[in-house]
């Protein structure tokens, strides 16, 4: 019988390469990025990211993270330039985070950990659906943004507000007129290499966009993101926490950075 991967030890980022072999691979995320190993690229351009709130669709606890989904059948929400070439459109955006504030992100600074990572999961037209495109080598680029501690960010509350709606596995509940680009912070400088989906089937398709400025969420937002649950309803309850896979080794990549 199978079992689902998941955070576990039992089935956790250790036990991954078990089923999925490319997880041992060579262009796997997420990463530690050592800013000064960066190597800025003066031909990299601004990254223009245009959302449109009326393609947002509804909320949904996967069992592995909280996502919000988006209309993907016409261009209106979608990322071009920056590190990447033809157009990507916005499929969805989800987040990763700890137990605690000290610990939650996906890809590090340094060593250093923030206590969420936010997502933002583009695929690359030329291809003609996401799951065509999740594949490819060029086939997704993800946009990601960490969250620091800080003020209380009303941004993020709408999407908190309708976590008690889907506080379990498989539930979701519609989202309409978000608009994404209110997630970003001010400053849009990035890190860029090449890399992989953070969770199984871990393919290696992602171009990763790593905004160098953080977000903010106060410690009672981040409290509210681990009221969610990894189980279904009828089971026994199961915070939803660190749902984040450590850093993966860099195997000879290059990290860019947009910025001096
Ligand atoms: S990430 O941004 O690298 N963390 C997927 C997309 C982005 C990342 C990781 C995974 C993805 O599309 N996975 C396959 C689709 N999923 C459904 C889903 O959207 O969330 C299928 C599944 O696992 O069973 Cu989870
Ligand atoms: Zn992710």
């Amino acid at each position: 019988v199978t079992m689902s991967w998941g955070y576990k030890p039992n089935n956790g980022p250790q036990k991954w390469v078990e089923n999925f072999p490319i997880a041992d691979g060579v262009r796997q995320s997420p990463i530690d990025i050592v800013p000064g190993q960066a190597s800025y690229d003066a031909g990299l351009k601004p990254l223009d990211l245009k959302y449109d709130p009326s393609t947002c669709l509804d909320i949904l606890n996967n069992g592995h993270s909280v996502q919000v989904t988006f209309a993907d059948d016409t261009d209106s929400s979608r990322l071009t330039d920056g590190p990447i070439s033809g157009l990507y459109r916005l499929k969805q955006f989800h987040f990763h985070w700890g137990a605690s504030d000290d610990k939650g992100s996906e890809h590090t600074v340094a060593g250093t950990k923030y206590p969420a990572e936010l997502h933002l999961v583009h695929w690359n037209t030329k291809y003609a659906s996401f799951s065509e495109a999740a594949s490819k080598p060029d086939g997704l680029a993800v946009v990601g943004v960490f969250l620091k501690i800080g003020g209380e960010n009303p941004n993020l509350q709408k999407l908190l507000d309708a976590f008690d709606t889907i506080k379990s596995k498989g539930k979701q509940t519609s989202f309409a007129n978000f608009d994404p680009s209110t997630l970003l912070p001010g400053c849009l400088d990035y890190w860029t290499y090449d890399g992989s989906l953070t969770t199984p089937p871990l393919y290696e398709s992602v171009t990763w966009i790593v905004c160098k400025e953080p977000i903010t969420a106060s410690s009672g937002q981040m409290a509210k993101f681990r009221t969610l649950l990894f189980s279904a309803d009828g089971a026994a309850p199961d915070c939803m926490v660190n749902n984040y896979r450590p850093p993966q080794p860099l195997k000879g990549r290059t990290v860019r950075a947009s910025f001096k």
